[in-house]
């Protein structure tokens, strides 16, 4: 870990980072209700939204859209990634270079960590030399910690949500990005494993405004950094409004109810 409150993903501390990477992981499926977002473009230019303090994309989606808002929009470029179709065991692909991402004009590299699944020992020499190469740019890396394989039968549990922030602290992660584990003193605990490491919560599948709101605030009292949200964002119609009320949950620490008020 190194001090990244400086980087551009961060804005007085916390991150919200826009995630679309749904193609790959889980397939147009993601879409079907938001087709119109089949177009990366749609969604770079709702993470232009203040808010939005990076976009996680893979490597060719940031070659084919994001000259177009390099600008505007601050990249987080996703080294690693699987796709639904694969059946083995949790693993993920290296299929970017971190020098190659730092060409692409990235801020920050993402890399996922399955922590538990039959492949761990090789994601997690793979993730050195990812986490050394990004040393050489003082690119920040941000670690997807998603326990999960075989004997793990419950992913997002306290005890292994905590053990998600804890093995990103102990490999040398800047932020880990880890799953809701249920409460906010679970979460508590999960940023206390932390250490000095920023933990952000993982969005999960949409939800009601209410829902993920107040999720969301009980993640900042517990004391966590922020979000890396991609379907609750960009599968509603209209995004800008609760990125609005994300801004105010997040960077203003205002309650869910005051945030969708106004
Ligand atoms: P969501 O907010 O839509 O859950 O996106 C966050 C994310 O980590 C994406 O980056 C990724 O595509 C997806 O979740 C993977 O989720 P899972 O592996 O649980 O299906």
């Amino acid at each position: 870990m190194i001090p990244i409150d400086d980087s551009p993903i961060v804005r007085d501390g916390k991150s919200l980072i826009l995630a679309m990477d749904h193609g790959l992981e889980h397939g147009p499926v993601d879409f079907e209700e938001v087709p119109e977002k089949l177009d990366p473009a749609t969604v770079f230019e709702t993470a232009t939204h203040d808010a939005v303090t990076a976009m996680a994309v893979q490597k060719g989606i940031a070659e084919g859209y994001y000259p177009s808002f390099e600008d505007d929009v601050e990249l987080l470029l996703k080294i690693n990634g699987t796709s639904n179709l694969w059946m083995g065991e949790p693993d993920s692909a290296v299929n970017c270079s971190v020098d190659y991402a730092a060409e692409l004009g990235a801020s920050a590299v993402g890399f996922t960590v399955y922590g538990g699944s039959n492949h761990e020992i090789e994601m997690v020499e793979e993730f050195r030399d990812v986490h050394e190469d990004a040393r050489e740019y003082d690119l920040p890396v941000v670690m997807w910690s998603y326990p999960r394989g075989q004997g793990l039968k419950n992913d997002t549990k306290p005890s292994t949500i905590s053990y998600a922030s804890r093995l990103a602290l102990e490999l040398g992660a800047d932020i880990a990005k880890v799953k809701y584990p249920g409460s906010k003193e679970a979460m508590a605990h999960a940023v206390d494993c932390a250490g000095d490491m920023k933990v952000v919560m993982s969005g999960g599948s949409k939800t009601s405004d209410y829902e993920f709101l107040s999720t969301v605030e009980a993640v900042i009292d517990a004391g966590a950094n922020g979000l890396a949200v991609g379907r609750n964002v960009w599968q509603r119609e209209n995004p800008t409004r609760i990125l609005d009320a994300l801004e105010k949950v997040i960077y203003e620490e205002e309650t869910a109810d005051a945030a969708l008020e106004a």
